[in-house]
């Protein structure tokens, strides 16, 4: 694993006062936001500048789209498009067989909990490859259960104690425990379905590119490359392979999955679940630069900042945008709005300065014309009823994610799935 984030000097730790909760930043309207005029709010208030960003509901030659229909057909496929060449590289559309072993199915604690290992096997004719799914679930299900389908980033013996979770010898257990908390999520009525990101691509750096599971690809599908495929798109391949297995687990709601993943792993949520239409919700928390928040809004984590700490994540093109982001072609509310009219979920923390919250925050606002074509309500509609399907909160405290933003995106599943209403 790369090495931990930098300091942010303690001044610009947490965003100004005034900016905390933004409520004049959602009475602005949001055409506002697409021209110069940010620039000049932004710096005015918080010293930061922000490039003008692309208007979501123009097309590249300029003529504007009006209807649901028209942002669903080329002008989706045109802008997935132009994330691949600049950001995150092509993903091949080759198939790659894969077989599920379920190596492990019992039920725990007398009935509460549903514990599954399966290992997915992948064979080309250019090679072999495993990665290791675990699945949590609740024991006394009656019908298919909806899921929390996310990566982890040490292997699936660091999400828990628990002793059964398979493990190689000496690892130690439940190091990251804290940000799974298995046993609310399961009492909510959910599945937990996890493998680490490491049995897709490494999380090393350049030299990884033969590790990963791009070696079962023909050789001119694999990275690094100008506009092949990186760390990012590799792991939001391997959840959609995830999420093939979960569709033919009958105990499973293949039609309720959440995509969810923390920073780097946000990152390949989010751009997963632009791809993927069959991920109903998508959980972005503390993803940041590359992910939910803004590039083209210089705060906290910038392009040539990530490119160079992190050059196996991105593609080639991407690192022409170095102290350049005025010239990208897009930007990150273009990718949310890659989501409608599915859910999607941000998660921001204040002391996160380096993931930028209030660019996150920003990104999903100026998405919200995009999934107005659909009719689904902003962010801050006093009453939204069952057709909310945009969240975001700013969780008090550093980068992480903790059972309050756990909380929050069950919660949020639960309207979007219609289990509470207001
Ligand atoms: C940081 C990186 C961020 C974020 C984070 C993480 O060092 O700069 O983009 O992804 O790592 O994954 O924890």
């Amino acid at each position: 694993m790369p090495p931990c984030r930098p300091c942010v000097p303690r001044a610009s730790q947490s965003l100004p006062a005034p900016l905390r909760n933004a409520p004049w930043l959602r009475r602005l309207g949001l055409s506002v936001l697409f021209t110069a005029a940010l620039s000049v709010l932004a710096a005015s208030t918080d010293g930061v500048v922000t490039h003008p960003v692309p208007n979501p509901l123009l097309r590249a030659d300029g003529s504007p789209i009006a209807t649901a229909a028209e942002w669903s057909g080329q002008q989706r496929d045109a802008l997935l498009s132009r994330f691949e060449r600049e950001i995150y590289g092509r993903t091949p559309t080759t198939a790659v067989p894969m077989t599920a072993d379920v190596r492990e199915d019992v039920v725990l604690e007398g009935g509460a909990l549903r514990r599954k290992q399966v290992r997915l096997t992948f064979r080309s004719e250019e090679g072999i490859a495993t990665a290791e799914l675990l699945i949590l679930a609740p024991g006394r299900s009656t019908g298919p259960v909806p899921i929390f389908l996310g990566l982890n980033s040490g292997g699936n013996w660091t999400i828990s104690q628990d002793p059964g979770i398979a493990a190689p010898a000496g690892h130690k257990r439940g190091r990251h425990e804290r940000r799974w908390p298995v046993d609310f999520i399961v009492q909510q009525g959910y599945a937990v379905a996890t493998l680490c990101c490491d049995d897709f691509f490494p999380d090393k750096n350049i030299e990884s590119y033969p590790q990963s599971m791009q070696r079962l690809f023909p050789a001119d599908q694999r990275g690094p490359g100008a506009d092949q495929w990186g760390a990012i798109a590799t792991w939001a391949w391997g959840l959609s392979r995830a999420l093939d297995y979960l569709a033919s687990d009958p105990l499973l709601d293949s039609a309720r999955v959440a995509v969810i993943g923390h920073s780097r792993l946000g990152k390949a949520a989010l751009w997963a679940g632009a791809r993927d239409a069959r991920f109903a919700l998508v959980i972005a928390n503390n993803s940041g630069c590359g992910g939910a928040a803004l590039s083209k809004r210089i705060a906290g984590e910038t392009v040539r900042d990530i490119n160079s700490r992190f050059p196996h994540w991105f593609c080639g093109n991407f690192r022409a945008y170095n102290d350049r982001e005025a010239k990208l072609p897009v930007d990150q509310h273009q990718l949310i709005a890659l989501i409608a009219p599915r859910a999607i979920a941000v998660g921001s923390a204040s002391d996160d300065a380096w993931a930028d919250p209030l660019g996150e925050r920003m990104a999903l606002e100026l998405a919200q014309p995009v999934f107005a074509l659909f009719g689904i309500p902003s962010l801050d509609a006093p009453h939204p009823g069952d057709r909310q399907r945009l969240h975001y909160h700013l969780r008090p405290g550093e980068h992480d994610i903790l059972l309050p933003d756990w909380q929050a995106y069950v919660r949020f599943a639960d309207r979007v799935y219609g289990r509470i209403r207001d």
